[in-house]
């Protein structure tokens, strides 16, 4: 997933102003009748819900707007040029390089910001004074960085189930196998809780274990995405699977969450033991509940089993 990008970014010039006088009938005197210069072209950024990634900046990272069009003979002024708009995806962060300034956040659909302002145009030429050029446009670099807008991040180990899952409270399809990391970049998931409330967004984060934040596994690169998370759907694999420990899972996945920082590990979690279905898993769930003194909602993501109890869950929590 294309995350982040850089682009640069130049508004339009000002069109120039036109020296330009007209003889009056019958005399010897001469009017000014020149135009004055177009404004040039603004570079806006706008939200697209369409988009989901940065990935159109790969191919392309140059943006100029148009310069606004010259005055010209009898008063007729340059016309202004159409802001030049750059589409990014919900939840895009805008910066710029050069000042290291935050410009602002996208996170609404049709959200607007204006990332470069236009030259206005220049004047016309009067009785005592020649016409001038148009303003130039601003330029600058920007950097994009993508925070996915969800309200719900599903987290857990690799093969717990989070792919399963979502497909079982939201109408997404990811692929879903029975290897880790299977899941290589956040997938979104469009969650309906009931017809009164909003559609809400759900987010797989792929690739946690122990040690993302120093890199391990897929690293804590894609946590990112959880930032704007109101609640997160913690899966942990109760049937063991691999010879794993789910306290452990537990415990190494809020370590990280604490590592990372950014507010996550203070952030709602609803713990979700998946794979109920599993002979392991009840008494695993025995020993883990007797650690962990939450409220666990037993589930068998890949049966259907419990993904109700879950929603009730979250409508509480929401
Ligand atoms: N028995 C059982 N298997 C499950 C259940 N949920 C998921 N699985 C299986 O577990 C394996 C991993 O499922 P995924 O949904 O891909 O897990 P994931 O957490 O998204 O995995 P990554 O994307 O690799 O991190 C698949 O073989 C699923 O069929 C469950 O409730 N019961
Ligand atoms: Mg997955």
């Amino acid at each position: 997933m294309i995350d982040r990008a850089r682009i640069y970014v130049k508004a339009g010039d000002g069109g120039s102003g036109c020296n330009s006088f007209k003889g009056v009938k019958f005399t010897r005197s001469h009017h000014p009748d020149g135009g004055s210069g177009g404004r040039g072209a603004d570079v806006l950024i706008r939200v697209d819900k369409n988009i989901r990634e940065l990935k159109e900046f790969r191919g392309k990272q140059h943006f100029r707007a148009e310069k606004g069009k010259d005055g010209s003979g009898n008063k007729k002024k340059g016309a202004d040029s159409r802001p030049c708009i750059i589409r990014v995806p919900p939840g895009t962060i805008i910066r710029d390089v050069g000042n290291n300034l935050l410009l602002g956040e996208l996170t609404e659909p049709d959200q607007e910001l204006l990332a470069a302002k236009a030259g206005e145009g220049g004047r016309a030429n009067t009785k005592t004074q020649a016409a001038t050029r148009g303003l130039p446009g601003e330029e600058k670099e920007l950097s994009l960085e993508l925070k996915l807008v969800a309200e719900i991040a599903l987290i857990g180990y690799p093969n717990s189930g989070k792919s399963t899952f979502l497909t079982k409270i939201s109408s997404c399809s990811p692929k879903i196998a029975a290897y880790p990391f299977t899941t290589t970049s956040p997938i979104l998931g469009p969650l309906e809780l009931s017809e009164e409330l909003p559609l809400l967004t759900a987010v797989e984060i792929p690739g946690l274990i122990k040690g993302s934040n120093q890199g391990k596994g897929l690293g804590a690169q894609f946590l990112r995405h959880a930032e704007r998370a109101k609640l997160l759907l913690h899966l942990i694999d109760m049937a063991g699977s691999e010879g794993r420990d789910p306290c452990e899972d537990y415990h190494n996945l809020n370590q990280e969450l604490k590592d990372y920082d950014r507010g996550l590990c203070a952030k709602p979690q609803l713990l979700i033991a998946n794979k109920m279905d599993l002979p392991e898993a009840e008494n695993n769930l025995k020993k883990f509940s007797f650690k962990i003194k939450e409220k666990i909602y037993p589930v068998s993501a890949k049966g259907s089993l419990g993904i109700e109890e879950v929603l009730e869950g979250i409508r509480g929590l929401l």
